[in-house]
């Protein structure tokens, strides 16, 4: 029996032999943190999600599988250098990065880092294609077109990826600004509005709002701060992993994946389980995508 913890590839998952060219996922950590506007932190998001991911179980109960079965392969690059010049330039290397991610025919993963570091990757799918959704979680709307003197800051992603997108649709936003919840209400699937739906629900209306190939972008903080203390900005009443998890089960069944981001985890020293968090929702958004049979589109 293999122990846990014996796992001494570094790389997400712990793939013993990872081959970049046959990968069907390349995971791009982004230990960037310049962008924030409250708590820093989220350049320790990285590793920690790698750390974590290392010692999991990778047989999926609900899928039936092995991620490491044959016949689907994830390759993790190195960490993408900090840019300190500026959040601005810190974006066209990570849109450099994802660029040639999506160029070798890959779905690229990101692993933040600040929430910024997501419009580097949304721009560099928009210059390639301009047949899909961004799906945007987070408690925040991240709408703003300008934050603290920046129009690249982690608060004004929505915006950019507005500039470049004409499909967006935010879900679990809980903290938003008079203008703002005008002018992109309907755009956004409020956490209040949540309350009163079933799961169907919640899934039919975002399968609804978006086209059938999205860019996934996750601010953990959608999350409850009691299951996700470890994030910069947290905001009460938040969804619960299994909320989460069901939704994305729902979504990624009708839709094509095209990329994804997982963003803002701050880790805190010595409390691993929001660490582990986030490991195991990779974990679960790569079976959902790619090894769940789709389901029929119900309208
Ligand atoms: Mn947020």
């Amino acid at each position: 029996m293999e122990l846990l913890n014996q796992n001494p590839t570094y790389n997400l998952f712990g793939f013993k032999n990872p081959d970049y060219k046959t990968a069907k996922v390349v995971v791009l950590p982004v230990p960037y943190d310049a962008a924030t506007t409250y708590k820093a932190g989220a350049r320790d998001g990285p590793h920690a999600i790698i750390d974590a991911s290392r010692n999991m179980e990778y047989y999926s109960e609900e899928v039936g599988a092995d991620i490491m079965d044959e016949g689907f392969s994830i390759y993790t690059l190195e960490e993408l250098q900090p840019n300190i010049n500026s959040p601005e330039a810190m974006v066209k290397d990570v849109e450099k990065e994802t660029a040639r991610i999506l160029g070798d025919g890959k779905v690229p993963m990101l692993l933040g880092g600040d929430h910024s570091i997501a419009i580097g990757s949304i721009s560099a799918l928009a210059k390639k294609r301009k047949d899909f959704s961004v799906l945007h979680f987070d408690a925040h709307s991240d709408s703003r077109d300008e934050y603290l003197g920046s129009r690249y800051c982690h608060a004004c992603i929505m915006a950019r990826a507005r500039d470049v997108c004409d499909s967006c649709y935010s879900v679990g936003v809980r903290s938003i600004y008079a203008e703002g919840a005008e002018k992109f209400g309907n755009e956004i699937l409020f956490r209040k509005d949540m309350h009163s739906m079933d799961m169907e629900e919640i899934v039919g209306k975002i399968a609804k709002a978006t086209k059938k190939n999205i860019y996934l972008t996750i601010d953990v903080d959608v999350l409850d701060p009691s299951e996700m203390p470890s994030t910069g900005t947290p905001e009460p009443d938040g969804l619960s992993f299994y909320e989460l998890s069901s939704i994305l089960r729902g979504v990624l069944q009708r839709k094509e994946l095209l990329g994804v981001d997982f963003c803002e985890l701050s880790p805190i020293g010595g409390f691993a389980a929001p660490n582990y968090l986030v490991a195991k929702l990779a974990y679960l958004v790569l079976n959902y995508s790619f090894r769940l049979p789709k389901a029929k589109a119900r309208r």
